[in-house]
């Protein structure tokens, strides 16, 4: 593709540390726009979605956190979103936790008949307010995006599902709660965890997802968890769970998908600098765009 346009989402309602929220400008001070510049004929940068979060609105005993700021402010970054692939741009968001792939998705997916969906994570983000142990919603938004949750994040931007579940793959995945096991089981979306990748190894998990996703979708958006790679290498993530995918893996899988040229849209979520390792997890992101991007192709 010829342009990119880079969006910050600069939200961290989805759960309850701070400084999620500073993602976007941690991504940005580790020079996004320098890395990616060679890769593409044009990039700009929209800036941030003014989120704002003042300290009384934490909600710290609902089912479903902040539902209502959520609802709000995901509804404009599925306008603006909207807009980039309408002017047939290449839409890379940086967040901000995962509650935002909610409107990224709402964003993105009216343009598609049959998008995919990789959801590179530890997590499944695969509860509802029944099942989640917690009641952040950054543990939902696959969920919500396959029609399932609260009818406010579910029908967001007037229509649902997002994503069907045989258009999704889980990769990474080694901290699936009872609900979202069951929920995999029900609607048969495919997961590679920690245990097939070790078995399997990245190239031929990433062969499998290529070849999936390819002969039944139209289009395949990213959303990447920094929380998928390792905390030894991906250390500024809010909930780390170690086993995770290698810095080498994860750049494979990256490189992988640039050869495959099948990925129209991505999100880097859930990168925290008050948690990293001076702007390590921020870094490792960048890095990976540029493998994403195709800068490791001859
Ligand atoms: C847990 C929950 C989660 C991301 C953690 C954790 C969910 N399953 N999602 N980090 N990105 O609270 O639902
Ligand atoms: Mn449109
Ligand atoms: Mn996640
Ligand atoms: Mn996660």
């Amino acid at each position: 593709m010829k342009k990119l346009s880079i969006i910050g989402m600069p939200m961290d309602l989805g759960q309850l540390r701070r400084g999620v929220d500073m993602g976007p400008s941690a991504i940005r001070y580790a020079e996004v726009v320098d890395r990616l510049r060679g890769l593409f004929e044009e990039i700009e940068d929209l800036g941030d979605i003014p989120v704002g979060r003042p300290e009384v609105v934490i909600d710290q005993q609902s089912k479903l956190r902040n539902l209502e700021l959520i609802t709000k402010k995901s509804e404009i970054l599925a306008t603006e979103i909207d807009k980039v692939v309408e002017k047939g741009s290449f839409p890379l968001i940086l967040g901000g936790d995962h509650s935002i792939a909610i409107g990224t998705l709402a964003g993105v997916s009216r343009h598609y008949e049959n998008l995919g969906v990789i959801w590179y994570d530890a997590h499944g983000d695969l509860n509802t307010a029944e099942t989640s142990p917690t009641g952040n919603i950054h543990g939902m938004p696959l969920a919500v995006s396959l029609g399932i949750g609260h009818k406010l994040l579910t029908e967001l931007g007037g229509y649902s599902p997002k994503v069907k579940p045989e258009n999704v793959v889980i990769i990474g995945a080694r901290a699936l709660d009872d609900g979202e096991k069951e929920l995999i089981k029900e609607t048969g979306i495919k997961v590679y965890t920690m245990h097939e990748i070790d078995r399997m190894g990245m190239a031929k998990v990433m062969e499998e997802t290529i070849a999936y996703l390819k002969e039944r979708t139209d289009g395949v958006h990213l959303s990447l968890d920094l929380d998928g790679l390792d905390p030894l290498d991906a250390p500024g993530v809010g909930t780390p769970v170690i086993g995770g995918i290698t810095y080498r893996e994860s750049h494979l899988a990256m490189e992988m998908l640039a050869e495959a040229e099948i990925i129209t849209s991505a999100e880097f979520v859930e990168v925290n600098p008050i948690l990293d390792e001076k702007n390590k997890t921020a870094r490792v992101a960048v890095e990976l765009m540029g493998s994403l991007f195709g800068e490791n192709l001859l």
